[in-house]
């Protein structure tokens, strides 16, 4: 997939700020810190068109960004970020839930794992909660730097086996900007499948 244009277009907490121009939303979700939207620049080449931060809970609110005119690229807020207050993370939790129960145009999801992190209480719930919505939901390893080949290769197979992933995640890097074209590839066979009615490739955990 080539990236011609992309361009942050609104933040949502509610149905009524969703874009609502047809077009298909892919979703990026994970843990608070695991480089979603570092994720997202480096998908669309723009770096800084998504705020990042050291401090986790940077995103608050669902952000949207329309790729190539033809869909949106979404930020999800993180999941299990304690440091908030509680009457907000139950409006950011309230908010995540009813984005994917309610978006007609939500077509797949991108579920974003830390690759040191093999077991983790916070993903294990997450991914079993998403696997419960009927769409596909494709597993990414970030931070890919941070390990060796060895280590990476174990890593992988911890995932995959704690989370009972019918595959390996795709691993990624935004530091080393590796990975992306696998991503790109699979968010364009998710977009095919919705285009033709049929549902794309998922990693949903088996049951
Ligand atoms: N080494 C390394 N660091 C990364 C990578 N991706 C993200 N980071 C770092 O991880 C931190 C969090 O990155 P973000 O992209 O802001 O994470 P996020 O998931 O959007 O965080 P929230 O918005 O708080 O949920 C930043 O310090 C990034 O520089 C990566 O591939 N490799
Ligand atoms: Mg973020």
């Amino acid at each position: 997939m080539l990236i011609k244009s992309a361009d942050f277009i609104k933040s949502a907490q509610s149905p009524a700020d969703y874009p609502n121009d047809g077009l298909p939303h892919i979703a990026v979700a994970g843990r608070s810190n695991v480089g979603k939207s570092s994720l997202l620049n480096m998908l669309v080449q723009r770096k800084g068109l998504v705020k990042t931060s050291q401090s986790p809970g940077k995103t608050r609110l669902i952000n949207f960004f329309l790729v190539n005119r033809a869909f949106y690229l979404v930020d999800i807020p993180g999941f299990g970020y304690a440091r908030v207050g509680r009457d907000e993370k139950h409006r950011m939790e309230d908010a995540i839930e009813t984005y994917f129960r309610t978006c007609k145009r939500l077509s797949g999801l991108l579920y974003l794992v830390d690759i040191r992190m093999t077991d983790s209480p916070v993903d294990g719930e997450a991914l079993d909660w998403l696997a419960g919505f009927d769409m596909p939901l494709l597993v990414v390893a970030t931070k890919g730097d941070k390990l060796n080949k060895e280590q990476t290769r174990k890593a992988l197979a911890e995932i995959t086996l704690r989370y009972k992933l019918p595959d390996e995640p795709l691993v990624t890097s935004a530091d080393k900007k590796t990975g992306r074209e696998e991503v790109l590839e699979q968010i364009q066979l998710v977009l095919d499948g919705a285009a033709s009615g049929s549902q794309g490739p998922s990693q949903a955990p088996k049951a």
